[in-house]
């Protein structure tokens, strides 16, 4: 993907804010802190376009940020994060959920994990709702400069038996190194080309 342009387009909560449904959208989603926003901001090639923090729950609302004249990028709030205020985290549910499941433009959802950790109860519900509307999901490992390659080794196949996906299903991502970047726009222009995509295969330890 050349990105040529990366503009903020704004902010919304619900379906009344949100910019017309005129051009394919990626929604990024995972827990708070994992480094959606820092993601984003290597895919477009811009250091301070998306507001990264070392604090969790910096992201709230839903921010919509265009990419040329015909792709948008969407920072979806974080989910599993304990300190935001209790009526912040009791509007995520709606908030993600509503987008998630009535976008029209919707294109896919690039899930992002970290590394270090094994996926939540969180991660695995978010991929078999992702399955059950049948959007079209990437899955991405983040923060791989964090850890050692045996380590790294180590971790991968927690994540990829945990979450039933191979390791060829998954991209392994680094914001730092950058490791990753091209091979995720490959996925998402895929899915893009495609119109709709192909369902992960996984089922994950919550399966049905
Ligand atoms: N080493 C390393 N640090 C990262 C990476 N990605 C993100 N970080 C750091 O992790 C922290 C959180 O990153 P964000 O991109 O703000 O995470 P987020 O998922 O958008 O967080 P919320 O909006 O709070 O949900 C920041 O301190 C980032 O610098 C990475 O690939 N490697
Ligand atoms: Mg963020």
């Amino acid at each position: 993907m050349h990105v040529k342009s990366a503009e903020f387009v704004k902010s919304a909560t619900r379906p009344e804010h949100y910019p017309p449904a005129e051009v394919p959208e990626i929604a990024f989603a995972g827990r708070s802190n994992v480094g959606k926003s820092s993601l984003i901001n290597v895919l477009v090639n811009r250091k301070g376009l998306v507001r990264t923090s070392s604090t969790p729950g910096r992201t709230q609302l839903i921010n919509f940020f265009q990419v040329n004249n015909d792709l948008m990028l969407v920072d979806l709030p974080g989910y599993g994060f304990a300190r935001v205020p209790a009526e912040v985290r009791k509007q995520w549910g709606p908030m993600v959920e509503t987008y998630l499941s009535t976008r029209s433009c919707l294109g896919c959802v690039v899930l992002i994990l970290d590394i270090r950790r094994v996926p939540s109860d969180e991660d695995v519900l978010m991929l078999q709702w992702l399955r059950a509307y049948a959007i079209p999901a990437v899955v991405v490992v983040t923060k791989c400069d964090k850890l050692s390659k045996n380590e790294r080794a180590r971790q991968a196949a927690t994540i990829s038996r945990t979450l039933g996906l191979s390791r060829e299903e998954m991209v392994f991502f680094s914001a730092l190194s950058r490791e990753g970047k091209d091979l995720l726009w490959g996925r998402i222009e895929h899915f893009l080309a495609a119109g709709d995509g192909e369902p992960l295969s996984g089922g994950g330890d919550l399966g049905h």
